[in-house]
């Protein structure tokens, strides 16, 4: 039995092996991100991607939360081996505040923690110049997936001559394409959008806010999981989840919209995930009225964006409930320790 397991584990281990897809991820710290995150590092732990780095910027909660809700997740799955690297501290053109306080005013739930994560985890370098530097080394092999405002990026556009040439891809989550009224993420920075939007080289896709609001899962389902899924990882998230949907408050029966983790499926697995994609031509509305906004197939926009516009939603909450319940699961050849968190 046990020569079966390790010849079956050895065989997923060396043939992912082989090709592990290269994704940084660029977050804003709020529930959301954590979620998507998990996807990913369950998918790093399988060897089927290698999460080069995690990027912090300002967007959900300011700079300072978003490095320590990350540090936090991983210290609770005992990732700490991650690289995080703090970025913008401020959108490139602010507006008031600039943060969302949709997960609370630390981007998660404001719950009371015994400590605080160890910060001398933060990578010293700034962001863009270590992304550059990893994209000099691995031309077109990188994929970026964008979770916040795109300061970070943007400004490593803007650095770097050759930054948008040696991306592979960008999976982003962000934008509305039938409503006029802005999604967060663009709207806290539209200049860095238009920016990443207007000079990319790469193939980028587009998760917008409408696509997230279709969704067939409820707030009941969420909670309801926690029946069947245990672990540190899962239980500080839905600790603050469930924490704001009673300070919101919430009904079991409301849709439960969560962009991110669909955001960093749609990257891991998109064959699975995206069942409509649409080639658009997308600008950003940098004036009034609805600053912010997308503007979408207007003729004279040199470019042509993947829209994500429908998803497979059993797919994903099976994707997500897999995640959660494998993150903490110790592997043959990987310990796991389970840090004092909760
Ligand atoms: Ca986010």
């Amino acid at each position: 039995m046990l020569y079966s397991i390790l010849f079956i584990t050895s065989l997923v281990l060396c043939d992912a092996a082989l090709s592990p897809r290269k994704v940084i991820v660029d977050v804003d710290g709020g529930v959301d991100d954590y979620q998507a995150l998990v996807i990913l590092m369950n998918a790093d732990k399988l060897k089927i991607i290698k999460i080069e780095a995690i990027l912090c910027t300002k967007g959900n909660t300011e700079l300072v939360h978003v490095e320590n809700n990350i540090l936090r997740l991983l210290e609770a799955a005992s990732r700490t081996d991650i690289p995080v690297y703090s970025g913008s501290y401020k959108q490139i053109m602010p507006i008031d505040g600039g943060t969302q306080r949709y997960y609370g005013i630390d981007g998660f739930g404001d719950l009371k923690h015994e400590k605080q994560p160890n910060r001398k985890l933060l990578k010293k370098v700034i962001s863009p110049t270590y992304v550059f530097d990893l994209l000099k080394k691995y031309p077109k092999q990188i994929s970026l997936v964008l979770l916040g405002p795109q300061t970070n990026n943007a400004i490593g556009f803007r650095i770097y001559k050759e930054y948008a040439k040696y991306l592979k891809e960008m999976y982003i989550m962000g934008g509305n394409i039938r409503n006029t009224e802005p999604e967060f993420n663009i709207l806290v920075d539209p200049e860095a959008a238009e920016i990443v939007f207007s000079t990319t080289e790469c193939p980028i896709f587009l998760l917008p806010f409408e696509t997230c609001q279709e969704t067939t899962i409820t707030n009941g389902e969420l909670l309801n999981m926690t029946d069947i899924i245990s672990n540190p990882v899962w239980n500080l998230m839905m600790k603050a989840e469930a924490k704001l949907m009673a300070e919101r408050p919430d009904d079991p029966k409301d849709k439960w919209v969560s962009c991110d983790p669909v955001a960093a499926l749609a990257y891991l697995s998109p064959k699975k995930t995206i069942k409509v994609l649409t080639k658009r031509k997308v600008s950003v509305k940098l004036d009034e009225p609805n600053r912010g906004s997308l503007i979408v197939d207007n003729p004279t926009t040199n470019n042509s964006i993947n829209i994500i516009e429908q998803i497979d939603w059993n797919y994903f909450m099976k994707s997500f409930k897999t995640s959660f319940a494998d993150i903490c699961k110790c592997g043959i050849f990987r310990r796991c320790v389970v840090q004092n968190v909760l």
